[in-house]
């Protein structure tokens, strides 16, 4: 048996936009998400996030799910445009009774609410009158529904991510136009990061101030990254390889916990790269009481031959190619999911590990990892999804490693997710859940992993 540490935290992951649907109703504002969706060609099939889950319809029976699997902590995020529809004035009660409920049901329920508060659905109304995200302005908005967040569910709420991955609205969103709103520039990506960054430096600065003395919560960032391994010994890759990681990871976090870009970002992305003044550098650094991490995969990383780099697909998780200069490849003996994402719990570790040495043994928290299996729109093939259990035991197996071989602070773990859903451009084409999902009439069925999660959860340990 491999147990986990005293108070490890178990839980499994979704994202307001994924799962709840009722995109009209109670007075809900329309988001980025929803008019990308809704442009021919934008999403796998013209796919839209109009119903997905039902969520905003089935919250007591999603919740009686996370109970029937003795779930310990549950991770959501808010819908901003529910929330507030323009993004800013206005409030929508019927949205706060919506969380309201939501949350009450989980403190009855013993299981823990850690909230995202943006998980990529910017308001509309923000994206088409600021520019969204490359406009500086953006971060006093962030700051405003953050603040209208923990006053309304703080008391309740303990557990505050700031941002989900702002790698993807930067690259994806930003860089190649492959998620909503859907930009192509190669000066964006950086303007958009920059503006998350300060903004996520803001918002933790209010709560600490107004809110964490009397709520006594936490807040952080979770942060993506895949693993980059040197495809050979040689310097030259071994320098790939890192560069990969800081033009991923290190972008996010060493504002973060090392006060500015990398070098090597500064480097070769130039002026282009904004510069933080002396008062935002003041309140991103030490911003975050805990590093978030989603993990799904890694690639090998080598020193491009010619002037050239390998295309970058949209899931190859390249990220500004022609700045970093990194040529990635899969070895083959790798096993892959349905996302084309490779199997290599090994990289968590090393993850982990180059995390807790660059950052300072910072408390670790993995708020998503997790597989998308072919065939599993048949409900009797996902219910026997032992390929999920295993590829779950592996990733845990090696955070028992880096806990115990390597001294790294993990603190809890996250399956992404507890029920099929939207995968935002992939549409309903993939599934990752712990629960299968019939989209045609909502229907919840408990696959295999779910019951094995449970006992994981149990026992605290393998
Ligand atoms: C994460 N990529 O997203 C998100 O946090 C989830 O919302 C999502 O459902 C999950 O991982 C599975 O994909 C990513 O294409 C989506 O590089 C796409 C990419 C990376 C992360």
């Amino acid at each position: 048996m491999k147990t986990f540490p005293q108070n490890f935290t178990w839980g499994a992951a979704t994202a307001a936009h994924q799962i709840e649907g009722a995109w009209q109703e109670d007075g809900r504002g329309p988001c980025i998400w929803d008019a990308f969706t809704h442009i021919p060609g934008k999403s796998h099939r013209n796919q839209t996030a109009d119903v997905a889950c039902d969520h905003y319809h089935r919250v007591e029976e999603d919740v009686a799910l996370m109970k029937a699997m003795g779930l310990k902590a549950y991770r959501f995020s808010f819908s901003w445009s529910r929330l507030m529809p323009q993004g800013r004035g206005a409030v929508n009660e019927a949205g706060v009774a919506f969380y309201n409920r939501l949350i009450d049901a989980l403190v009855a329920n013993n299981i823990t609410p850690w909230v995202t508060l943006y998980h990529w659905d910017l308001p509309l109304a923000l994206q088409l009158e600021l520019d969204g995200l490359v406009n500086p302005e953006i971060a006093d908005h962030f700051v405003r529904y953050a603040e209208l967040c923990f006053e309304r569910f703080g008391d309740r709420v303990k557990h505050w991510i700031t941002f989900n991955e702002p790698w993807c609205s930067a690259v994806l969103g930003h860089g190649i136009g492959y998620f909503a709103p859907g930009r192509v520039s190669q000066t964006e990506p950086y303007l958009a990061a920059h503006n998350l960054i300060r903004a996520h430096g803001k918002i933790v600065d209010v709560y600490r101030r107004k809110f964490q003395p009397a709520q006594k919560g936490v807040i952080g960032i979770t942060n993506n990254c895949d693993w980059r391994e040197p495809k050979t010994d040689s310097p030259a890759d071994r320098a790939a390889a890192e560069r990969g990681l800081e033009f991923f990871l290190g972008w996010f976090a060493d504002p973060i916990y090392r006060g500015d870009y990398p070098d090597c970002m500064r480097e070769r992305v130039g002026e282009r790269l904004p510069r933080f003044s002396d008062a935002d550098r003041a309140l991103v650094l030490n911003s975050s009481d805990f590093f978030g991490l989603n993990f799904y995969g890694g690639m090998l990383a080598a020193e491009p031959a010619g002037e050239t780099v390998a295309t970058i697909v949209p899931t190859g998780n390249g990220g500004m190619a022609a700045d970093q200069r990194v040529e990635l490849s899969d070895d083959p003996a790798w096993e892959k999911t349905d996302m084309d994402w490779n199997v290599v719990p090994d990289f968590c570790r090393k993850m982990l590990g180059w995390i807790d040495r660059r950052y300072g043994h910072p408390p670790i928290y993995i708020t998503e990892n997790g597989a998308a299996l072919h065939g599993e729109d048949d409900v009797a093939v996902a219910v026997n999804d032992t390929r999920r259990i295993d590829f779950i035991n592996r990733y845990l197996a090696a955070c028992h490693a880096a806990i115990n071989e390597d001294g790294v602070d993990l603190r809890g773990y996250f399956v992404w997710t507890l029920m099929d859903n939207f995968e935002w451009a992939l549409g309903y084409s993939k599934r990752f859940g712990l629960h299968h999902v019939d989209f045609a009439t909502g229907k919840r069925t408990p696959k295999q992993s779910a019951a094995w999660y449970a006992g994981v959860m149990r026992r605290n340990g393998l």
